[in-house]
């Protein structure tokens, strides 16, 4: 590709604090939600007894390994890294009133080794975790009394942190409550459409009120939503598919809109009247939602189809949900469905709607990584991923979209937020542990770690033009 991507954009590789620190119960951590899935979030939850065994509890040891971490990530070149803070590091129980000063204290320890690097952080305020006790006390986000829990943490990273961060994202792929309510907002699997979509309104004011934080608090500062990308196209060409992508759509579409408008869009009377859910929206919450975020950004791995035939049923897994598979493409070993073009669709497409920056916040390829003889992986397989997807970024940025960045999932390998393996890799960097918590932690390259540190340094010059499938 001789176009090369601006200087302003940011490139690096994302994490999540569950997935990558461990240290579960250290300087004062309360348990999270994630504390209690060991199979991850399409697993069982578990009451955490003395003795029992999550591999997260240890996860890759980032937090006590992070100096190591973080200049393995210079040396490729990050000039970001996407992170989250561990909500039950500040405030264990979720509504304690004082924050957990070691918690905070090992946050600072990040900033100054990223700062040591020129390393840009992009905070995720909440990654598919809460606070236990807000779940078990109170129904987790199903209470309107978790939104003044979440503002008070909300105000007290900012204060702390704000001098030194300046892009904070609120809530991790907020849609996710529609697939994994647990995950996604502390509810049970079971809850009613009613609970959930209230959960998902308390999450949504407490976004925009965490926005509005922001704004007052680090007025230098960007903050945005995150959403799980799950794009759908039409199965046919038929007009009944047609309508019924629409629909199907909007079911992720609706978060962005409300982040990115201030109001509940006009198309969710009918789907709540359809469903029978009745918000309860004060008009405090009507006020609070117009404080708008100031870029949109997403995860992507996957697109899939939407079919109007009720004999089409959803056969392709697809991050947190299912879809029906789309014959043009391949699939992982996990079965998501691998669409690079997708991703330059997909960048279009929502800058059409929002006119808003847009950050690649997560996408990658998760697969089972063998050493060979000589102890190295040949990650070839996650090199074309990687291309592939980036060089359609590319494309969208000469379509004329704006692009602030883009961080690959798992620049280091971690533990799989919906399975917990380990074996699932997306790194860079190889470690040596396995899905039984057995191996000595260590941290090695892969043949990608080289290749991402050409293209970072290169930006995006030495991408090579997909030469079969898509282009
Ligand atoms: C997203 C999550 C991440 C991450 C990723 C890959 O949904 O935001 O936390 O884990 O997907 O998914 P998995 O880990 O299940 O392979």
């Amino acid at each position: 590709m001789s176009f090369q991507f601006p200087e302003s954009f940011l490139w690096g590789g994302a994490i999540a604090a569950n997935q990558v620190e461990g240290a579960y119960l250290s300087d004062g951590k309360g348990l999270s939600t994630s504390d209690v899935q060991p199979k991850g979030a399409h697993g069982e939850l578990v009451d955490r007894k003395a003795g029992d065994y999550n591999i997260k509890d240890t996860a890759i040891d980032f937090y006590h390994r992070y100096p190591e971490d973080i200049a393995l990530f210079a040396e490729m070149g990050f000039t970001c890294l996407r992170l989250s803070i561990a909500w039950s590091r500040i405030y264990p129980n979720g509504d304690d009133l004082e924050p957990n000063e070691a918690g905070l204290a090992y946050y600072d320890r990040i900033f100054n080794e990223l700062e040591k690097h020129d390393i840009t952080p992009l905070v995720t305020l909440s990654h598919y975790e809460m606070p236990l006790n807000l779940a078990k006390q109170y129904q987790g986000w199903a209470s309107r009394d978790v939104i003044e829990c979440f503002t008070r943490y909300a105000k007290t990273v900012f204060e702390r942190y704000g001098h030194r961060v300046k892009r904070w994202l609120t809530f991790n792929e907020i849609n996710v409550t529609l697939h994994e309510p647990f995950t996604g907002s502390g509810l049970p699997r079971d809850c009613t459409e009613q609970t959930r979509f209230q959960a998902i309104h308390h999450q949504l004011v407490a976004s925009a009120k965490a926005v509005k934080l922001c704004h007052d608090i680090i007025p230098d500062a960007k903050i945005g939503n995150m959403i799980l990308g799950a794009m759908l196209y039409p199965l046919t060409c038929h007009p009944s598919d047609m309508v019924k992508t629409l629909m199907q759509n909007r079911e992720w579409l609706m978060f962005g809109d409300i982040q990115a408008r201030g109001y509940y869009p006009s198309y969710m009377t009918r789907k709540f009247r359809d469903m029978g859910v009745e918000l309860n929206i004060t008009p405090e919450d009507e006020e609070a939602l117009k404080e708008t975020i100031d870029f949109i950004s997403f995860s992507y791995y996957m697109t899939g189809c939407a079919s109007a035939d009720p004999k089409q049923a959803d056969n392709a897994d697809a991050n947190m949900l299912q879809m029906i598979a789309n014959p043009y493409l391949k699939a992982s070993e996990w079965g998501w469905q691998i669409d690079p073009v997708g991703l330059r669709y997909l960048l279009n497409f929502l800058y059409d709607r929002y006119q808003k920056p847009l950050f690649i916040v997560e996408n990658g390829l998760g697969a089972k990584d063998v050493p060979n003889e000589s102890g190295e992986i040949i990650d070839d397989y996650r090199i074309t991923y990687l291309n592939d997807h980036l060089y359609q970024v590319g494309e969208a940025i000469q379509d004329g979209v704006e692009v602030m960045g883009y961080t690959s999932w798992g620049p280091i390998d971690l533990v799989s937020a919906s399975t917990a393996q380990l074996s699932k890799r997306y790194g860079f960097i190889y470690v040596d542990r396995d899905d039984n918590g057995e191996g000595s932690l260590a941290r090695s390259r892969k043949k990608s770690f080289y290749w991402y540190q050409d293209i970072i340094q290169s930006r995006g010059a030495t991408l090579a033009a997909p030469d079969q499938g898509q282009s």
